[in-house]
């Protein structure tokens, strides 16, 4: 409870703080964008990581106010990077299902871009399989009405959830990341590297870029870049990490 009531401060008490991760050209680049992730710095608590806070912002529903500060922060930062000259960069933002089930969520996006006057093509939503799948019909009329706005869909941690083929193929998607579980142990020739071979064929055939999270070992990298991913994430290319210390880039505070 009172972990919920401090959350419920943390906002106008400007604890809440995004990290950011890059994401790069197979295998070392250019940057092509960066994944915002969300911490609580909490003068009680300490220093948070979602995993402490998110349950219960979802369960809560402090997750809508929170998200909806993510996306607006995550919009004026992107174009700090932009007016830096970062043109072709965008910025992701992580999606919860509460969020997605909420009326507001579209205007919220399409407020928060005009506010900061952001081309939508700079703003990437990601969201899980079993976020969508979770109100499979309802995420579908939202995605939509997103994707018309001229966001692009990133399905985060694809392989963990249980989307049909069918229901993958109707949604308006424009990435698919393949889930850090298959990368761990990829090596070549054992299970993982033929599955992600699976993922990258299905993503590619239904025209969305491959991107694979959780890159930690040089050997991953090449494997990955060889097998066809795009673009490539994990702590070997980058950890994630405030907007002021991120090579090529400077925080512009509000
Ligand atoms: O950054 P970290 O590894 O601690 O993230 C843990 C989890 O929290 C990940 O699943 C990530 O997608 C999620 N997450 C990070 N930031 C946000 C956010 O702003 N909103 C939501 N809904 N989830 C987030
Ligand atoms: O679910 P999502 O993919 O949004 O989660 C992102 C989370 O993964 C973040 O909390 C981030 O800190 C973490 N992460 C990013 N890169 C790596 C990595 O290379 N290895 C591990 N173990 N975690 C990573
Ligand atoms: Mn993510
Ligand atoms: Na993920």
């Amino acid at each position: 409870m009172q972990l919920q009531q401090d959350l419920r401060q943390a906002i106008h008490r400007n604890e809440l703080v995004l990290h950011y991760q890059p994401k790069l050209v197979a295998p070392d680049g250019p940057m092509t964008g960066l994944e915002a992730l969300l911490r609580w710095q909490s003068p009680k608590h300490g220093w948070l990581t979602p995993d402490r806070f998110l349950p219960l912002a979802e369960s809560s529903g402090l997750i809508v106010p929170i998200g909806n500060w993510v996306i607006n922060e995550a919009c004026r930062q992107m174009k700090a990077w932009y007016q830096q000259g970062h043109c072709d960069w965008s910025v992701a933002v992580n999606l919860s299902a509460v969020q997605l089930e909420h009326a507001s969520l579209v205007e919220v996006v399409r407020t928060a871009l005009a506010q900061h006057e952001l081309a939508p093509s700079h703003l990437v939503l990601e969201i899980t399989e079993s976020t969508a799948m979770r109100d499979a019909e309802a995420s579908l009329k939202v995605l939509n009405q997103l994707s018309a706005l001229g966001v692009s869909i990133s399905i985060d941690d694809f392989g963990t959830g249980y989307s049909s083929l069918l229901y993958l193929k109707r949604l308006p998607a424009n990435e698919l990341k393949i889930d850090r579980g298959f990368i761990t142990e990829l090596a070549q020739g054992n299970d993982d590297e033929a599955i992600i071979q699976a993922i990258i064929a299905l993503g590619k055939t239904l025209g969305m870029k491959i991107v694979a999270e959780g890159v930690e070992t040089p050997e991953q990298q090449e494997l990955l870049t060889r097998l066809g991913c795009n673009t490539l994430q994990g702590y070997l290319l980058g950890k994630p990490a405030p907007a002021d210390v991120l090579p090529g880039t400077t925080a512009q505070s509000s």
